[in-house]
């Protein structure tokens, strides 16, 4: 179990964050090569090898990585600091979302709205709980309700993550409902 959580903290940082950090390059929609991937992780000090990498794609809490089709390149599902193009449809999202913060922040939310900070995209939860979960990370957690129903009619786009994350640019303050 160790292993898997040690593998997924340094996955999540050469596949979402800092590639050159062991000499990896993405391709534009953020793959990696598998083999590549492999050989320079262990290049760097850091043990790895396709039976861990694909435990860790099965096992991980959340999903967070994904094979290509042909099992011959891998990819975050989301999460992403570096510019990649996920290239994932637009979809329409259901009339809530949810976004798990710090109470810290909510005097800047509320004279900003949402927006990612180093991320790609602002990350939506499509329930409370995991929502909830998210915010803790950063402090005392709240919960603010995205009625993205009215945004999306509004025309702003929603793109639904291979594991479930909602991503969107930015939620203006007008469709934020504050405990
Ligand atoms: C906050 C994890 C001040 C925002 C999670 C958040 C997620 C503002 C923080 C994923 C603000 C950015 C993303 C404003 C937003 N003023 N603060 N105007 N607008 N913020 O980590 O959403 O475990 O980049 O509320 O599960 O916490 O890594 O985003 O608190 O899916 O797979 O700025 O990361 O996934 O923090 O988390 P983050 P996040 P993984």
């Amino acid at each position: 179990m160790a292993d898997i959580v040690r593998t997924s903290k340094f996955l999540s940082l050469v596949l979402r964050h800092k590639p050159e950090e062991i000499g990896l390059t993405l391709d534009a929609n953020g793959w990696a090569d598998v083999e590549e991937l492999i050989r320079l992780t262990n290049a760097h000090g850091v043990s790895l090898t396709r039976p861990l990498l694909e435990q860790v794609v099965a096992e991980n809490d959340k999903k967070r990585f994904a094979f290509s089709d042909d099992g011959r390149r891998i990819r975050a599902s989301q999460g992403h600091s570096v510019e990649v193009d996920l290239a994932l449809p637009p979809s329409e999202p259901p009339a809530e979302l949810f976004h798990g913060t710090a109470t810290r922040f909510l005097d800047s939310i509320r004279a900003s709205g949402l927006h990612s900070a180093n991320r790609q995209h602002l990350h939506l939860s499509p329930d409370a709980i995991t929502a909830t979960k998210v915010g803790q990370r950063h402090g005392k957690p709240v919960i603010l309700i995205v009625r993205a129903g009215e945004m999306f009619a509004a025309g702003h786009q929603f793109f639904l993550s291979a594991n479930g994350v909602w991503l969107t640019e930015r939620v203006p303050v007008e469709f934020i409902d504050f405990p």
